[in-house]
């Protein structure tokens, strides 16, 4: 039985308040699902087995290049972010695990940290490396680059750093690395692409002998930042090639950020799965590039369609399917907590709206190019509103039926601004 951060009782107040009108939309939603010959019950379970990984760099305030606002009671070590992410999990029912970075979330000693992760519930998702900054351990720069720097003292540097998250993740039961790079030049003529990639495949070989057999590694693409005028993993393309020429256990992670403005991201989703190398996800929404913002809060429409696909995929090749499904976003001026529930809740209702699209009609309209027929197929499930099901789900697995009004009702954030001393930051902030 996992220690409860927010009071239980304090939860079933508030979802007895909620629980009538609850109820009724429920059952009239029911009802009309069930005119589609849809079984309510079967989409709410999913719905119950549904997880998405925290990431535990988004439970503080985030910041951009130009200022860092602190938020109240920001976490101060990864102990303080596990019991911030205790909270959402407790309240969503929908974020079992959480991810690290290294070394923002290295542990004195992985075994308690594994502990007391357990004892809120939460297990431990992918590892992340960081070597797009520099450490103070670390005696070299990764100024010019890491994994693909023209130094090979740099690339062992970075190397040994992967294969130590990868030995701390091992002690915390993680089962996956991920791995971003920042490398790239701003300047053309900077360095050569081809060897630049060379480098890196030659570097991430040596990463890659060290996973575990039941690990895998995700690699990350992102178009550009922080280098501007070319990236070494910019694409799925090179992601793709990455990781067809490690081997097996590599797959790419689509970050839905990293993409140039109208990037048809479905489709690389549908690609990527189709070949056997679609490992994960870190979801968040933008409007112009990496920016961080809520899931499902700028196009929602963009997010269902990646889980139409997803859907697809599944019953396509069930045994093949096991993507990783975590968050990545940054909360410059809302709580963290309030934007990663509501994040939460929103891939949720994504993933509940795809499973609602009638697959044998869409089928049917494809080949029979009724386009306009094939399209509303689509449509009618994206606007049907599941909100009710994601509610019940909650409220029957010990959340909460309105989890952001709950959580506001907790006082939690006062209660840890009072024991958590504002971090001040000016500038540089988070990628
Ligand atoms: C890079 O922009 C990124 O998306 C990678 O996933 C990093 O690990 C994360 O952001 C760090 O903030
Ligand atoms: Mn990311
Ligand atoms: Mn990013």
């Amino acid at each position: 039985m996992a220690d409860k951060q927010i009071d239980p009782a304090l939860i079933a107040d508030h979802n007895q308040n909620a629980l009538a009108d609850m109820l009724a939309d429920y059952d009239a939603l029911g009802a009309k699902l069930a005119r589609q010959n849809v079984d309510i019950e079967q989409l709410t379970q999913k719905a119950v087995d549904f997880g998405v990984a925290i990431p535990s760099w988004g439970v503080g305030t985030g910041g951009t290049r130009f200022a860092r606002f602190p938020g109240l009671g920001e976490p101060r070590n990864i102990y303080e972010k596990l019991a911030d992410c205790a909270v959402i999990a407790q309240l969503s029912q929908a974020t079992p695990t959480v991810s690290l970075h290294i070394p923002w979330d290295r542990p004195d000693d992985p075994a308690e940290l594994r502990e007391t992760a357990a004892s809120w519930g939460l297990g431990i998702d992918a590892m992340n490396s960081n070597t797009f900054q520099d450490h103070d351990d670390m005696p070299l720069s990764f100024k010019y680059g890491s994994l693909s720097h023209t130094d090979e003292a740099v690339r062992e540097q970075a190397i040994a750093h992967n294969i130590d998250c990868i030995e701390i993740g091992q002690k915390l039961g993680s089962k996956a690395l991920t791995v971003w790079i920042g490398d790239g030049t701003n300047f053309p003529g900077q360095q050569s692409f081809t060897r630049s990639f060379e480098r890196y495949l030659e570097a991430m070989k040596k990463v890659y002998a060290a996973l575990p057999d039941d690990w895998r590694v995700f690699i990350e693409h992102k178009i550009y930042e922080p280098a501007f005028y070319s990236t070494v993993i910019q694409d799925w393309g090179s992601n793709y090639l990455a990781a067809k020429e490690l081997g097996d256990k590599a797959q790419c992670l689509v970050d839905l950020g990293h993409h140039a403005p109208g990037v048809n991201i479905e489709m690389i989703v549908a690609r990527l799965f189709q070949f056997g190398k679609l490992g994960g996800f870190h979801f968040n929404d933008s409007k112009y590039g990496d920016d961080d913002l809520d899931a499902g809060s700028i196009n929602p429409y963009q997010l269902f369609l990646v889980f139409n696909e997803l859907v697809d995929a599944e019953l396509s090749n069930p045994s093949g399917f096991n993507p990783a499904y975590m968050l990545d976003q940054s909360h410059n001026v809302t709580d963290p907590i309030e934007s990663l529930i509501s994040s939460a809740v929103e891939v949720q209702r994504a993933y509940i709206q795809a499973l609602l699209v009638d697959r044998a009609k869409l089928a049917d309209y494809q080949d029979t190019n009724d386009v306009m027929m094939a399209n509303r197929t689509l449509k009618s499930a994206y606007i049907t509103d599941v909100s009710p099901i994601l509610a019940m789900a909650r409220h029957r697995a010990g959340g909460a039926i309105d989890p952001i009004t709950t959580y506001r009702a907790t006082g939690y954030r006062e209660t840890v601004g009072k024991q958590r001393p504002a971090r001040k930051g000016s500038g540089g902030g988070i990628v």
